[in-house]
């Protein structure tokens, strides 16, 4: 919509046109004392409301002195300067001459020369430059002053403009106006322009007397309001492809409420481990119990965990079914793995070898810091099959990492209550240019395989990282609170771009 000072500029130029044939826009801005680019603004305005006016495009040529022109024409020409550096008695050296003369010196003597002003005498020793004539007319800076009071229109010769344009002291310039004229059309009040045709200016056939804004079909669209993925989702995409390719299948992780018999006992994990304290752990109010588990396997693990069994001396405490009853939100996705690995044993047809993973959230009641809160995601893989070893793990997470663009791993040992051996996985992050903590990974233990009732040639190896880290780096951010959570800037989740772990 034009702003009102836009309608008094339009009613303006609509006046003047009633009152005169034609005016040029370029006058028309000198004699409303506006910029010429609004005249032009207000005159698109009036045409977008039908053919009021007639508007011929016009360039004109006009010449502009340029800083050198503006000095010739307030100190002289170069060529005068020179003439005026020779004593009218005597003479002078040429060396000393051109010394004096400024930084177009030898420009001024050679123009100065030409024009006959000077002469050089050989009768003497060292030869003097002396003047020829007693006085001189400097053309150049008249021209030049004509032209700056005439506000670039004087009359110059054409071999004049050439020479002072090769001397760079002009320049031209082409400005571009228009001759606006009355059109078939013309009024000299703008009328309102609709921009919607409604039901009722069909229904009674008012549309007939209005004037409609004309489609403007340069206009760039309205970017659509849209939906934008997280980037914690885009690097789970990326994430999911990766093991997908790797030949993994996705757990189902759907279950955020886990049993601690799942979270905890089948992974060997004992009752009075401190990760399963309230300080570490978020337990369940209501339900407070978990529902059926499977009698006889639960009995298995009560053994292994008690006495012992399948070749290990178990913790030697007395395992309590309630405390393996009770709920809580998991604190890893290891439990979905547990349960996974649980039906694997005991599918129909017996075990198969299997490769799973998982991306979802896990809780943990923590210290929360800059890189810590209650829940993150747990991205994990786990493979099933005769005769695994901590070869194959080492070779699958090379792949693996490989694929995120990490090709230098290294391997400290660690422990884990659930695999033997544990390594916690190291590598050389190229766009970090340092060493960093990437996962942890391990074997699972007999006492967690054999109860299930896998077969005792399976082994399995699994790894374990999480989403946010990588995130983290990969879009730049430093606190956790700015990646998720109610303080985050939903312009970084619209402007991030589409993620490439693969690239740095
Ligand atoms: O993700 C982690 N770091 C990481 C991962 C990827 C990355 O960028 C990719 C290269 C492109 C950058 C960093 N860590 C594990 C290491 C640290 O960040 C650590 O401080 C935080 N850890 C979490 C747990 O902390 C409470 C990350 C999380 C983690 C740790 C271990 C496991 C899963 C997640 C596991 C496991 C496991 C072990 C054996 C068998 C099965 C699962």
């Amino acid at each position: 919509m034009a702003s009102q000072m836009e309608f008094d500029l339009t009613e303006r130029i609509l006046l003047h046109l009633e009152s005169c044939e034609e005016v040029d826009t370029l006058h028309l801005a000198q004699q409303f004392g506006i910029e010429h680019q609004k005249i032009v603004g207000a005159m698109k305005s009036i045409q977008a409301h039908g053919e009021l006016l007639k508007a011929e495009a016009l360039t004109h040529k006009s010449l502009q002195l340029t800083d050198e022109g503006q000095s010739v024409a307030l100190h002289g020409s170069h060529e005068a300067i020179i003439y005026a550096a020779v004593p009218d008695e005597g003479g002078i050296a040429q060396a000393d001459l051109l010394a004096s003369g400024g930084c177009n010196a030898k420009l001024g003597f050679s123009k100065a020369m030409s024009q006959g002003w000077l002469w050089l005498d050989k009768s003497v020793q060292p030869p003097l430059i002396r003047r020829r004539v007693a006085n001189i007319v400097d053309h150049v800076q008249e021209q030049l002053l004509q032209l700056q009071l005439a506000g670039g229109e004087a009359q110059l010769s054409a071999p004049d403009v050439t020479d002072y344009k090769k001397r760079k002291l002009l320049q031209e310039l082409s400005i571009k106006s228009f001759r606006l004229s009355k059109g078939p059309e013309f009024a000299t009040t703008l009328t309102k322009l609709e921009t919607d045709l409604t039901m009722d200016m069909l229904a009674t056939g008012q549309w007939q007397q209005l004037k409609f804004k004309a489609y403007n079909f340069d206009a760039l669209g309205a970017s659509p309001m849209r939906g934008q993925l997280h980037p914690l989702l885009k690097v789970r995409t990326e994430f999911r492809q990766i093991f997908l390719e790797m030949g993994f299948s996705e757990m189902a992780t759907n279950n955020y409420v886990e049993a601690s018999f799942w979270n905890f006992d089948a992974l060997f994990q004992p009752q009075q481990h401190p990760a399963r304290d309230a300080h570490d752990t978020f337990f369940i109010k209501q339900p407070a119990q978990c529902g059926e588990l499977p009698e006889d396997y639960v009995r298995r693990v009560q053994t292994v965990h008690s006495v012992g069994g399948y070749g290990s001396l178990g913790y030697g405490y007395e395992w309590q079914l309630a405390e393996a009853q009770k709920n809580l939100l998991r604190t890893h996705t290891t439990a979905v793995s547990a349960r996974i690995l649980f039906q694997l044993a005991n599918r129909a047809g017996g075990f198969k070898p299997a490769k799973y993973f998982s991306i979802d959230k896990v809780f943990r009641n923590e210290t929360l810091d800059a890189t810590h809160l209650a829940e993150f995601h747990q991205v994990e893989g786990v493979i099933a099959d005769v005769g695994l070893t901590l070869g194959d793990l080492i070779g699958t997470l090379h792949e693996f990492f490989c694929k995120l663009g990490i090709t230098r791993l290294e391997f400290k040992p660690a422990y884990n209550p659930y695999t033997e051996p544990s390594m916690e996985i190291f590598c050389y992050h190229p766009g970090l240019a340092k060493w960093i903590e990437v996962g942890n990974s391990g074997v699972f233990r007999p006492e967690l395989l054999l109860p299930m009732g896998l077969p005792k040639d399976v082994n399995v190896i699994a790894w374990g990282l999480s989403l946010e880290r990588p995130t983290m780096i990969k879009y730049g951010i430093n606190n956790i609170r700015d990646l998720v959570g109610p303080k985050v800037d939903l312009k970084m989740v619209e402007d991030g771009p589409i993620c490439r772990l693969d690239h740095v």
